[in-house]
């Protein structure tokens, strides 16, 4: 078997059978909150102790969900050795590390927060308000989720760009396609001669982009695929 150098994009809904809302869903989580509310340098600005309690409750909700069999197969796939896989995802949550996976969190996380005022960074397993102090600086109401909000940088863009450079295989599984540059991926992939495969419930915006797409659930869908690039 050649060992092939794979991409791999996860989105929101390969997390959505470990029970953790996806963002567009009917009572998805920007239904309870409007974008600009909740997921912007200047929804924090306006209110601080809204945008905490919006990120309080999802790191609270990570307590009870557990990785699906999609987390699990991608574990497989990257630990088997077999193939050069480099998982980037566009969710905070941590199933993928829970899986045993490692992956490049471009949007930040859930479980780490970080100091507006000097930039620290550190883990956290509990909730954070406006009270909290930056433990290196010790400025005051400037820790905030370790989130990249719209209208920020992703995290890494140069390392993700050079992979997508190199790969002979990119995948994306559970994302809508709606955000960038996540959703320029494909494209960026494609110019460079990779092959492309999308796994999602529902068309995505860049489907039309994609040499493949499987449509269905990622938590029967992924394992296939794996054991397929497996075998
Ligand atoms: C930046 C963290 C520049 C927050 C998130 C106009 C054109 C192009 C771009 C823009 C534009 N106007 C503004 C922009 C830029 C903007 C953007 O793209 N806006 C969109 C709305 C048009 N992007 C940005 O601002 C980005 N930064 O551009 O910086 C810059 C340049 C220089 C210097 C400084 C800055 C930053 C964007 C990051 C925002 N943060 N997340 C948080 O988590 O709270 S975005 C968030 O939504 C996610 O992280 C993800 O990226 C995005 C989309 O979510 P999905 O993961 O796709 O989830 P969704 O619910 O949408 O879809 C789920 C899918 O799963 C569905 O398709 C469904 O069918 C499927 N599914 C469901 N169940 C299953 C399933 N599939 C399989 N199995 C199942 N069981």
């Amino acid at each position: 078997m050649i060992e092939q150098k794979i991409v791999i994009l996860t989105g929101a809904g390969i997390s959505a059978e470990s029970g953790i809302d996806t963002f567009r869903a009917s009572g998805g989580l920007w239904e309870n909150h409007r974008i600009e509310d909740v997921a912007t340098p200047q929804g924090f600005a306006a209110n601080p102790a809204l945008v905490h309690e919006f990120y309080n409750a999802r790191r609270r909700a990570l307590e009870t969900a557990a990785p699906n069999p999609a987390h699990d197969a991608l574990a497989r796939l990257q630990n088997s050795a077999a193939h050069d896989v480099f998982i980037v995802t566009q969710n905070v949550d941590d199933l993928h590390e829970r899986a045993g996976s490692t992956v490049h969190h471009m949007h930040g996380e859930l479980l780490s927060v970080k100091c507006a005022a000097c930039d620290w960074q550190w883990e956290s397993r509990s909730d954070i308000d406006i009270t909290a102090r930056c433990p290196a600086c010790q400025t005051r109401a400037s820790v905030r989720p370790d989130i990249v909000w719209f209208g920020e940088m992703p995290y890494g863009m140069e390392k993700i760009e050079g992979r997508l450079a190199a790969c002979d295989l990119f995948v994306s599984i559970g994302t809508s396609g709606a955000v960038y540059p996540a959703a320029g991926f494909v494209q960026m992939a494609k110019a460079f001669g990779a092959r492309t495969l999308e796994i999602n419930l529902d068309p995505s915006e860049g489907s039309a982009f994609f040499d493949e797409t499987r449509r269905g659930k990622a938590g029967r869908l992924v394992p296939d695929w794996v054991d397929e690039i497996l075998s």
